[in-house]
């Protein structure tokens, strides 16, 4: 089995981080190929960040139907393109938002979402409602750290620890999600700290496309989630046209 694990932006330290932590949870058998898209922003920090980067995403998916892919990982915690890959892909498609939500939803009666900056917080409760994980969603909050100096900042997991606390204290959460790719080395350590599970979507979403592409499921393309109709598209995008 081939899942491709896309990160959305161009960090190449942090692909191989998300890489490393893809394949360390992958079955035998399974082979983890991640990546990041030749075109696309550093990182992912707000909603222009976050449009920009799905144009790459997409670009992954559509090389990755040709090279015969099973499954695909979008690994950003906005889940940028996740419909519109769907589309695509005759593989499941997992976003690592996704898949951290759900799988949190098992672990007790709520939980919280630890992210990088304040302005993350929105995108994320309205995933937490768009996935109808809102009432699991106990709160979202920000530990101050831009996306790639979680890479450099020698303070980084103390920060982390610290607004993870928070969350448990003010939320009453059971689970805490890691709300950031970049995030996903932490999880054994953090959890040793706060006395919580914490989860993280990288691994959370390689399992769930391992287990649907196991069980020889993929996405319903019979109505919305059909291939998009094709047409021309001009500028920047005119190699998106007529190719799906
Ligand atoms: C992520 N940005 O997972 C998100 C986290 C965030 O570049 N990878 C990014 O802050 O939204």
């Amino acid at each position: 089995m081939l899942i491709k694990v896309i990160n959305p932006n161009t960090s190449q330290a942090m692909t191989g981080l998300i890489g490393r932590s893809a394949r360390a949870i992958a079955a035998p058998g399974t082979s983890i190929d991640a990546v990041s898209p030749a075109m696309g922003p550093a990182s992912i920090e707000s909603h222009y960040d976050e449009a920009l980067s799905v144009p790459g995403v997409l670009a992954e998916i559509i090389s990755g139907e040709a090279a015969g892919v099973d499954g695909y990982v979008i690994a950003c915690f906005g889940d940028p393109g996740l419909e519109a890959a769907r589309e695509v892909a005759r593989g499941p498609v997992a976003g690592i938002a996704e898949a951290a939500m759900r799988a949190a939803s098992y672990l007790g009666r709520g939980f919280s979402v630890v992210t990088t900056l304040d302005r993350s917080r929105g995108r994320t409760w309205d995933l937490a409602g768009h996935y109808g994980a809102g009432r699991f969603c106990r709160g979202v909050h920000a530990c101050g750290i831009p996306v790639l100096d979680l890479e450099t900042d020698p303070e980084a997991t103390k920060k982390i620890v610290a607004a993870c606390r928070v969350a448990i204290e003010e939320d009453g959460s059971d689970a805490v999600i890691l709300g950031c790719a970049g995030m996903t080395d932490l999880c054994a350590v953090i959890s040793a700290e706060i006395g919580v599970p914490v989860v993280d979507g990288v691994q959370a979403a390689t399992l769930a496309v391992q287990s649907l592409v196991a069980m020889g499921l993929r996405t319903g393309s019979r109505d919305e989630f059909a291939p998009p109709p094709p047409k021309p598209y001009t500028g920047l995008l005119r190699e998106f046209g007529g190719t799906c």
